[in-house]
């Protein structure tokens, strides 16, 4: 332990920590803007690049960054001295003097955190009128808008992309004035390997990262007398977007959720739960089959688009491991334009489906080739929580006041088992409820299976099913995935079955969620708020949900069968 006085205030401390950490323990604040501590990631971003954090050192007559400084005895230090604020100050009108003024058309206007530092450290005017950047924006992609000019080279993105996703998209090139953050050689984003996870987005400052918006598409659609727009949410959405509106994070919103949307117009307001349950339906009979005629085993589970991309750029030749079923929401839009379709006698063409969700890789899945060829392109639209929460707004409508209701049928019924989607762990626990009672033929009596669960990168289970121990591999966040797909490559791998997720947490912690600042206890709650929900429904196992069943009778017949598989499985490509 080491003694430091830090604004007058003695205090023992630990001589491995920073003065920032140091601070935090006694409660005092020190903004900060580069730096980015995310302990349940492990992920540590010190680049000490914005200063944003100077302090000062009485004695030693110096000015230094909080974040990557370490505490010695004897310091006395001051975070609120003239020098030091002012110091913090020009740290950040530098950066204002080469960012664009466009804060009221920015899309992280009031969300951004170079704003919000503007405020909160007084400054007033933009001393320094030079030189400033122009770069193009990247419009490349589907998913992600990479806009240079915002940039303050905080190389967040860059950690989150290389140490906890391993895809190494994203890096620093060209020195000083120069120096920007982009793929190698600085092509475009849809020609790098970049999966769309959207961490980068989600830990971006500004607004150098952020998804594509489509929420006029949404608003044209809404307003064309000859669509017929279905309108779906995923699972995690419920369990976030109140925090947009000034709730608690972990208030859970369904029926809330269902009234905004028939309140904005949506001819029909489905749920991508219950595209879960047909998922599940799917995936536990191929699971099934796959063990029982000696298949490709591990099976890894394929809802994650940010995930199927990354083992097609990156394993390439595990690409028949994964499940081939479609995601619950490409599903949904399938059925949706089929079966729906004929059931309302609507001519499917005029049907747009478009889906809520918390992820910004949905965006590029939707628009992949082999999903947009058949049934008349099966999603259509995609809008993350943000978007959808910005709709809201545009609308006037008041969120957080709206009685509640329930979702159309027939594609609105779920069970828990669906819910349990948006968490991390939760679709193989989902798959398991399933494929238990099949194979056993005997009631899973508690279906909570609490092994499977946490926020550990990396869990495993063994759940028995008659004389066999199925063994249940689980990863978030796709270095820890890359962790399980080496070992399957290398043939060390033991597990059956292996969910995996590309954000820390599943999509709970999608990229396309309010953001949450580096404040992982929002991520936490959010979980809870998922098992929550599962709980308080009747039915907690998929193929209990009447709908579903109702639609194999009446449609697809068996699960896994013929029809089935053209309509709700698909194929991946290197
Ligand atoms: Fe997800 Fe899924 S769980 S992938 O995170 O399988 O986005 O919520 O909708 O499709 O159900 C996302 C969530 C979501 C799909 C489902
Ligand atoms: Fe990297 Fe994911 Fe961002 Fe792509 S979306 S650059 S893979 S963090």
């Amino acid at each position: 332990l080491v003694k430091i006085t830090i604004n007058g205030q003695e205090m023992q401390v630990p001589e491995t920590i920073t003065i920032l950490e140091a601070a935090n323990r006694a409660n005092i604040r020190i903004p900060t803007l580069c730096h980015l501590d995310l302990h349940d990631l492990k992920l540590v971003n010190k680049t000490a690049s914005c200063r944003v954090c100077t302090v000062e050192l009485k004695g030693r007559n110096s000015l230094v960054p909080a974040c990557v400084t370490q505490v010695d005895e004897g310091m006395i230090i001051r975070t609120d001295s003239h020098r030091a604020i002012n110091a913090r100050r020009i740290a950040v009108e530098l950066l204002l003097s080469n960012h664009p003024n466009e804060c009221f058309t920015c899309p992280k206007n009031l969300e951004c955190e170079l704003q919000a530092l503007a405020k909160e450290l007084g400054v007033r005017e933009i001393k320094w009128h030079g030189e400033k950047m122009h770069y193009d924006k990247d419009l490349s992609s589907d998913a992600i808008v990479k806009d240079p000019n915002k940039c303050i080279m905080c190389r967040r993105c860059e950690t989150m992309c290389n140490e906890i996703q391993t895809c190494g998209i994203l890096s620093a090139m060209g020195r000083g004035f120069k120096a920007i953050v982009g793929p190698a050689f600085n092509i475009p984003m849809k020609d790098s390997s970049c999966t769309y996870c959207g961490q980068c987005v989600a830990v971006c400052p500004t607004a150098a990262l952020t998804e594509v918006n489509h929420t006029d598409k949404v608003w044209e659609a809404l307003s064309d007398p000859d669509k017929h727009v279905v309108v779906q949410v995923a699972p995690a959405i419920r369990v976030a977007i109140g925090e947009l509106f000034g709730m608690e994070p972990g208030t859970i919103v369904t029926g809330k959720l269902a009234t905004a949307l028939k309140n904005m117009g949506f001819d029909a307001v489905f749920d991508t739960d219950f595209a879960a349950d047909l998922t599940i339906m799917e995936e536990a009979s191929e699971l099934i089959h796959r063990i029982e005629h000696g298949g490709k085993l591990p099976i890894l589970t394929s809802c994650c688009p940010a995930w199927v991309k990354f083992i097609e750029h990156q394993f390439p030749e595990l690409l028949d491991v994964p499940s081939t079923c479609k995601s619950p929401h490409i599903m949904l839009g399938v059925i949706a334009k089929t079966y729906y379709a004929e059931k309302i006698g609507i001519d499917p063409d005029k049907i747009v489906v478009v889906s809520v969700m918390p992820c910004i890789a949905k965006k590029a899945e939707a628009a992949r080739p082999e999903l947009t060829k058949d049934y008349h392109n099966n999603v259509d639209i995609v809008v993350t929580t943000r978007e959808f929460a910005a709709m809201l707004k545009e609308a006037g409508i008041d969120f957080k006041n709206l009685p509640d209701s329930d979702f159309d049928n027939p594609l609105g019924e779920s069970t828990g088992a669906s819910v349990i989607f948006g968490t991390t762990g939760g679709v193989i626990e989902a798959a398991v409820r399933t494929a238990y009672e099949w194979m056993t033929g005997e009631e899973l009596k508690d279906v909570e299976l609490h092994q499977l669960r946490g926020m550990e990168g990396i869990r495993e289970g063994t759940v028995k099913i008659k004389e066999m121990d199925i063994k249940i591999g689980i990863a978030h966040g796709l270095g820890n995935a890359r962790k399980l797909l080496e070992d399957i490559r290398d043939g060390k791998s033991h597990y059956h079955a292996i969910e995996i997720m590309a954000c820390p947490g599943g999509c709970i912690g999608g990229g396309g969620q309010p953001y949450h600042h580096g404040n992982e206890e929002i991520v936490r709650k959010r979980q809870q708020a998922i098992y929550n929900e599962d709980r308080n429904k009747a039915l907690r196992k998929s193929h209990e949900n009447p709908e579903i069943l109702k639609l194999y009778k009446e449609y697809l017949g068996e699960p896994y069968g013929e029809k089935a598989h053209d309509l709700l499985h698909t194929h991946y490509e290197a």
